[in-house]
């Protein structure tokens, strides 16, 4: 069932990611969920806040800089086997922004040119879909993950249209 803008029985997050051709701003987590990985900007909803004002606290919480223009660019679906789990991932391409990257407690920024995107170092999905996402493309995915976040299944495709 979907009322809304996200699916009520999925976690729904956010992921936010800064492309200024040829760089791109990743940062690397420091704790908790993917901590070792370079990764985009984002997290969980507060109660009561939508998607766009999630990703904009989460970015700025994490990196220190306040997104003045973004658009949504894919909805990734991960599964995890062990745990059950299951996320929404609305991915924004952040257009503009003020203020400079900086390190937070949680993350680490750094730019990168996409020529030597550290995908070894990142979730393992990313190589999948971030293409996609560097061409301007709009996506939706699905991913399966077994013991050691390790892929067992996936869908991937570009769509015109993203709700
Ligand atoms: O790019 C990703 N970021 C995450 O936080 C988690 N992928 C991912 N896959 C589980």
């Amino acid at each position: 069932m979907r009322r809304g803008k996200y699916s009520m029985n999925k976690t729904p997050l956010t992921l936010c990611l800064i492309y200024e051709h040829p760089k791109i701003l990743l940062g690397m987590k420091k704790r908790g969920f993917g901590a070792g990985r370079w990764n985009g900007f984002g997290g969980k909803l507060n109660k009561d806040e939508s998607l766009e004002e999630g990703a904009k606290r989460e970015l700025h919480e994490e990196a220190g800089i306040t997104a003045t223009e973004m658009e949504k660019q894919g909805i990734l679906e991960f599964e995890f086997q062990i745990n059950g789990g299951i996320f929404e991932v609305h991915v924004f391409q952040i257009k503009g922004f003020t203020g400079t990257p900086k390190e937070s407690e949680e993350m680490k920024p750094q730019w990168f040119d996409i020529a030597d995107i550290p995908y070894d170092t990142m979730w393992p999905d990313d190589k999948f879909w971030l293409p996609l996402f560097l061409e301007g493309k709009k996506f939706r995915g699905r991913f399966l993950f077994g013991e050691n976040d390790v892929i067992l299944a996936n869908k991937l495709s570009e769509i015109e249209n993203l709700k």
